[in-house]
C-alpha cells in the first residue's frame, strides 16, 4: 500500500479548509508548506488538525543545527507529525531536525533529490546518493526523492532499505502515478488534486495506489 499525501498549496483559510474536508476519506496525510502558512498563518496547522490526518511540514528546514531545532520545535507545537528537512546542509543540521522530531514524538523526512528539472544542476546523482545514506546515519525516518525520475527513486531505495520514500511530483510535474506508486511508501499530490473541478473525485482517482 502506498500512502496518498495532499499537498495543501492554497492561498487562504477557507480554500484549505474546504479543499481539506472534501478530500479527507481519500488521503492518509496532509502536507502543509509555505504558501499556505504565509497565506493564512500558522493557525490553520491547529484547524486542518481537527480532521484526525497527520500532518507534514514542508519548511524543507535548511539553516544551523540550532536554528533547525526552533524551527522544527515550532512546527511540532502548531500541530504538525511530521517534518521535511533539507539534507545539503549536512548531518548536525539533519540531526537537529530529527531528534527534535523524535523528541515530539514526530518524524522527519530528509530531500534527497528533488522533483522539477533545476535540481540537476546541484544535488542529484551522486550528492543525492551521499545525502540519502546521510539521512540514514542521521536515524531520519525518510527521505524525499522525485517521482518524475523512477530510476533514481530505484537507486536511491537500494541505499536506504525500509526507510520511508515519499515522493512529489505526479500529475502537474509530469510524474506517473502508476509508475511511481510501487516503488515508494507516500505519494504527494498538489495541483492535480487541489486545482481539479472536484478535488474530491480527483483525489479519489488517485485511491488505487492505496490498495
Ligand atoms: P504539485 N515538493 C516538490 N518537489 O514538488 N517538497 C520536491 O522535490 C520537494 C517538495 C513539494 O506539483 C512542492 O513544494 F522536496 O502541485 C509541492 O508542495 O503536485 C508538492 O511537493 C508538489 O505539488
Amino acid at each position: 500500500m502506498t500512502e496518498l499525501i495532499l499537498a495543501l498549496d492554497v492561498l487562504t483559510r477557507e480554500e484549505a479548509v474546504y479543499i481539506a474536508d472534501k478530500t479527507a476519506p481519500y488521503l492518509d496525510a496532509i502536507k502543509i508548506g509555505y504558501p499556505l502558512v504565509l497565506g493564512a498563518g500558522m493557525k490553520i496547522v491547529h484547524e486542518i488538525a481537527g480532521l484526525g490526518l497527520p500532518l507534514i511540514a514542508d519548511f524543507k528546514v535548511a539553516d544551523i543545527p540550532n536554528t533547525n531545532k526552533l524551527i522544527t520545535e515550532h512546527a511540532f507545537q502548531a500541530g504538525f507529525s511530521a517534518i521535511i528537512a533539507q539534507g545539503f546542509t549536512g548531518s548536525d543540521s539533519v540531526e537537529a531536525c530529527v531528534e527534535t522530531a523524535h523528541d515530539y514524538g514526530g518524524s522527519c523526512y530528509v530531500v534527497s533529490e528533488m522533483s522539477h528539472p533545476g535540481a540537476l544542476e546541484f544535488l542529484s546523482g551522486e550528492n543525492a546518493a551521499r545525502i540519502a545514506k546521510m539521512a540514514v546515519e542521521c536515524g531520519a525516518d525518510g527521505i524525499i526523492a522525485p517521482a518524475t525520475r523512477p530510476e533514481r527513486v530505484k537507486a536511491l531505495r537500494e541505499i536506504i532499505g525500509s526507510k520511508k520514500i515519499l515522493s512529489p511530483g505526479v500529475g502537474a510535474q509530469g510524474g506517473d502515478a502508476k509508475e511511481i506508486a510501487p516503488l515508494i511508501d507516500g505519494m504527494i499530490v498538489g495541483r492535480s488534486i487541489y486545482n481539479a473541478e472536484d478535488p474530491a473525485k480527483a483525489a479519489e482517482e488517485y485511491s488505487f495506489i492505496r490498495r
